[in-house]
């Protein structure tokens, strides 16, 4: 490369420079996600306040950041498979050698990775005690006794817990841990075609976490033979991709075990005409890995980007008070800011500390991948407006205080002053054309007709007796107005 060694002696100084800075106040990542990816990542966990290394290989301290994520993503995952009349239990953490070598075959493979209590104080244990790797072993005999006959079936219990697989070859946190968090399902049918219907039903689920609330494209596919579950008959899954390192990964596994585990435990039953059969059953998780991969995707050289819908804040605003500013003013308006989000639904907070600067804040919060930043400045004041920064490209945008928002309104002279505000308006509305044009014409004249922006798919509910603001007959949806262009 021509002009090399110049270069490379300035980006040496940029580096030292950088870790000078990053000495001083914190902040500020040392590797870059292009040059160094594995160092950026290890890097971007730690100071992106998710992870804290912890004094055993492959472990991993989970910080609230990282929890408040996990649990946005359960909320929906528990609310789903109970809609599918899933339920959740709970398996014992410790498994028997017994019953762990009961399904030898799909075992051998993983053997090396089972960890041991082998002692009581110092006492050897009598039996040394397995640690679930996964939890068929566990759960399985109990399947054994709980399933007589066909009405007790299906049966299908979810459990969120934790596992240990003593891994060896180089440990990355969230994608590679020794002890990971995840949600393992267990199901069992009468008929294959109720099993199979599960099978994708899940992926689905799982297609959904990442694309909806992790933002990250994935494939949904099988499994070829050599790279299946081996204990089962066939694995779905979904696969993420990283740029950076050109790797797929997996992302979560739904399996269709077909009757290779009834076999070994006796899952049987007496079917609707009396004669004895064997279950067809499923697997399925996902697990903590779900957010090193959005890491992964999404992160830049200035730390954690996070998609809004699992970010524990999603707006943050900061004061940016100048020495002889009207210093109270700006607080009250973060504060102001702040009650206007919440009561929106946004999950917002201001940062008031006093002992860090406006641009200490912005990299702080910047590396912890909050998705918007809000900054009211004595401009902003005197302008009343607040300046709006995305994370992920940066983008600035000055927003009036008053259409922060959209305006819930529930009658005309409510609409007329929100308009007036230049705010944009959500209303009960009986859905006639009649009356659509009827708005129009009452509010031609100087600030601009107002009209329709459209009826969101997504629909608040909408109160037994709800009038329309403007015709005051019965309302039939939720629609958005305003002044367009
Ligand atoms: C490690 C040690 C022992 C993976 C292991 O995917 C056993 C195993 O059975 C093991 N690592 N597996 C496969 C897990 C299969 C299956 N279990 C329930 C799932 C979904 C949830």
């Amino acid at each position: 490369m021509a002009g090399g060694g110049p270069k490379t002696s300035t980006t040496n100084a940029n580096t030292r420079k950088k870790k000078e800075v990053k000495k001083e106040t914190g902040l500020g990542l040392s590797a870059k996600k292009d040059d160094n990816f594995g160092e950026w990542y290890s890097e971007v966990v730690v100071s992106g306040e998710l992870i804290e290394y912890y004094d055993i290989s492959g472990c991993y301290i989970l910080r609230p950041w990282t929890m408040s994520i996990w649990e946005i993503m359960q909320a929906f995952f528990d609310a789903e498979i109970k809609g599918m009349k899933i339920k959740n239990c709970y398996f014992p953490l410790f498994v028997s050698p017994g019953v762990l070598q009961k399904e030898k075959d799909h075992i051998e493979g993983f053997a090396p990775e089972v960890a041991w209590v082998t002692k009581s104080g110092q006492s050897d244990l009598e039996v040394p005690i397995a640690i679930r790797p996964t939890s068929e072993t566990v759960m399985y005999p109990y399947y054994s006794k709980w399933i007589r006959g066909h009405r007790d079936l299906p049966l299908k219990l979810n459990q969120w817990c934790n596992v240990v697989r003593w891994e060896f070859s180089n440990p990355t946190p969230f994608i590679r841990s020794r002890e990971f968090l995840w949600q393992e399902g267990h199901t069992a049918f009468a008929t294959k075609e109720e099993a199979d219907k599960e099978v994708l039903e899940i992926l689905e689920l799982y297609n959904r976490i990442y694309e909806e609330y992790l933002a990250v494209p994935v494939i949904k596919g099988k499994k070829s033979e050599h790279e299946k579950f081996a204990g089962g008959l066939y694995t779905t899954s979904v696969e993420a991709f990283i740029p950076n390192t050109g790797r797929g990964i997996q992302g979560a596994t739904s399996h269709c075990l077909g009757q290779n585990f009834a076999k070994m435990f006796e899952i049987n039953f007496e079917n609707d005409k009396g004669e004895k059969a064997m279950v067809w059953q499923n697997s399925w998780a996902y697990s903590t890995r779900t957010i090193g991969v959005m890491v992964m995707v999404h992160g830049d050289d200035k730390g954690l980007v996070l998609p809004p819908k699992v970010a524990a804040v999603q707006v943050i605003v900061i004061p940016v008070p100048y020495k002889d500013a009207d210093t109270k003013g700006i607080f009250d308006a973060c504060d102001a800011t702040v009650e206007t989000l919440t009561k929106a639904g946004f999950r917002a907070e201001a940062d008031f500390r006093d002992n860090y600067s406006p641009g200490w804040k912005y990299s702080h919060w910047e590396m912890k991948g909050v998705p918007l930043r809000i900054e009211i400045g004595p401009k902003d004041l005197a302008n009343e407006q607040v300046r709006a920064v995305r994370r992920d490209n940066s983008a600035k945008i000055d927003i009036p205080m008053a259409s922060l928002v959209e305006q819930v309104v529930k009658t005309w002279d409510e609409f007329v002053e929100a308009l007036s505000q230049k705010k944009m308006i959500f209303a009960p509305w009986c859905d006639e054309e009649e009356v659509e044009r009827d708005v129009k014409a009452r509010t031609k004249g100087e600030i601009g007709a107002a009209k329709t922006l459209c009826s969101p798919f997504e629909q608040p509910a909408l109160e037994e007796g709800t009038l329309c603001f403007a015709s005051g007959k019965p309302a039939k949806k939720w629609t958005y107005w305003g002044r367009s262009y």
